[in-house]
């Protein structure tokens, strides 16, 4: 039975990557971070007790800031695959949480490419390792943009996404390892995070539209993305590690739209006018915007096949349908007495 160990389980990727490996027949390892309220929502319904037979996903505390704790999981787990997916993820929050969104999404690149080189030297055993490179990387470089494409990152977080690009590629050409960046356009799902603007808008305008809140405050409108969904893009991230060299692979749609684009999309597919209730906060504005990704993803597409299979409308017609189920969920819960979770204060 082959293993993949993963960090960021419990994040959009993470259980999307988790059930299409468990599916594939793989032990799976995850390394999750302790917090004081549970974290694990999204793979709660992949986890069975590992005291029953047949479980085969299996979960570990540990960090990307805690370099012993990688050590410790990667002579547990014995892993054949490794998927670097934990990070400080929000690109406006590492403005003002620079510093640590450089540890973790940078350092934390380096600390796990440290672990690995050990692991593989005591262990003789050869590991695959998938970066979770980003789009970002490309920040004002014009579209569309291709693994030629030169990095101008815009962001804290992005300036991080290209030390750890350039860490796995150091590390493969100093040590013969293994390593791949995938660069990943956005990807989006019902299981994405509530302050990223699609989810933000699906979950906003679904609210509204159960009478559950009266406006939904956004930033710039105008930028515009190349917006997959994130089933289709862990298959691609396990499709670069089966492939027989490691390389740097761009994953995209190679179609953009724009924020407004999408709350046409959704506001059509909910029957609501959302610029009745949509405004501006300046609060949610970049001090350094990216403006327009579009990706090209011949090379992935010529290299092993990979394609999307989800349209962009598709893609919002299934967020929006799961939201307004959310929305009707939370309605009931707060005809009934419950008090129902206070939205739009985090900074998204
Ligand atoms: P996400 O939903 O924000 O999940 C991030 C995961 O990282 C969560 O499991 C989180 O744990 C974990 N994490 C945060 N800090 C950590 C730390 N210090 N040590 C270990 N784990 C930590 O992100 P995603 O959308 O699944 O994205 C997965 C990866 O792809 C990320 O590296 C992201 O930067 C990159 N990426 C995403 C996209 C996209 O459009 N989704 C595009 C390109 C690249 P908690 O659950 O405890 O917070
Ligand atoms: O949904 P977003 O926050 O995603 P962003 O910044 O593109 O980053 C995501 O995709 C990257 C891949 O390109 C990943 F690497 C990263 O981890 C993350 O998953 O913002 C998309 C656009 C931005 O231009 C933003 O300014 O939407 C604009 N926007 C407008 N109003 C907003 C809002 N974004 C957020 N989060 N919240 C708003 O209210």
């Amino acid at each position: 039975m082959r293993r993949a160990l993963i960090t960021g389980i419990t994040g959009q990727d993470g259980a999307y990557l988790s059930s299409f490996l468990l599916d594939k027949g793989y032990e799976v390892h995850g390394i999750m971070r302790r917090a004081s309220t549970f974290n694990t929502d999204r793979i709660d319904h992949l986890y069975r007790d590992p005291h029953e037979s047949g479980a085969r996903l299996f979960l570990h505390y540990g960090d990307l800031q805690d370099g012993s704790s990688l050590r410790r999981i990667l002579q547990k787990s014995q892993p054949d695959e490794v998927y670097n997916l934990g990070a400080q993820s929000h690109v406006k929050v590492s403005f003002e949480l620079s510093e640590y969104s450089a540890d973790v999404v940078g350092t934390g690149v380096l600390r796990l490419l440290e672990a690995v080189r050990d692991f593989t030297g005591s262990s003789g055993k050869q590991v695959r390792v998938y970066q979770a490179g980003s789009s970002e990387m490309f920040g004002a470089a014009k579209p569309p943009q291709n693994e030629t494409t030169p990095f101008y990152p815009r962001s804290p977080y992005a300036v991080a996404k290209v030390a750890g690009y350039w860490y796995c590629v150091n590390y493969r050409e100093a040590y013969n390892m293994f390593v791949t960046n995938g660069i990943l356009f956005n990807h989006e799902s019902p299981l994405r995070g509530e302050t990223f603007v699609t989810r933000k808008i699906t979950r906003g305008l679904g609210r509204i539209k159960k009478g559950l809140q009266k406006k939904l405050f956004l930033g710039n409108l105008d930028a515009r993305r190349d917006w997959g969904f994130a089933g289709d893009y862990v298959e691609a991230m396990w499709m670069m590690l089966q492939h027989q060299e490691p390389g740097d692979f761009v994953v995209a749609t190679g179609e953009a739209y724009s924020v407004r684009d999408f709350l046409d999309a959704a506001g059509e597919k909910m029957g609501l006018d959302w610029k009745q209730y949509v405004e501006i906060d300046p609060r949610y504005m970049r001090p350094t915007e990216v403006d327009y990704l579009m990706g090209d993803p011949a090379k992935a597409r010529n290299t092993f096949g990979w394609k999307p299979k989800v349209t962009f409308r598709e893609l919002v017609g299934m967020m929006v349908e799961h939201d307004l189920e959310l929305a009707e969920q939370e309605r009931t819960l707060m005809k009934a007495g419950h008090s129902v979770a206070l939205r739009g204060v985090a900074n998204g």
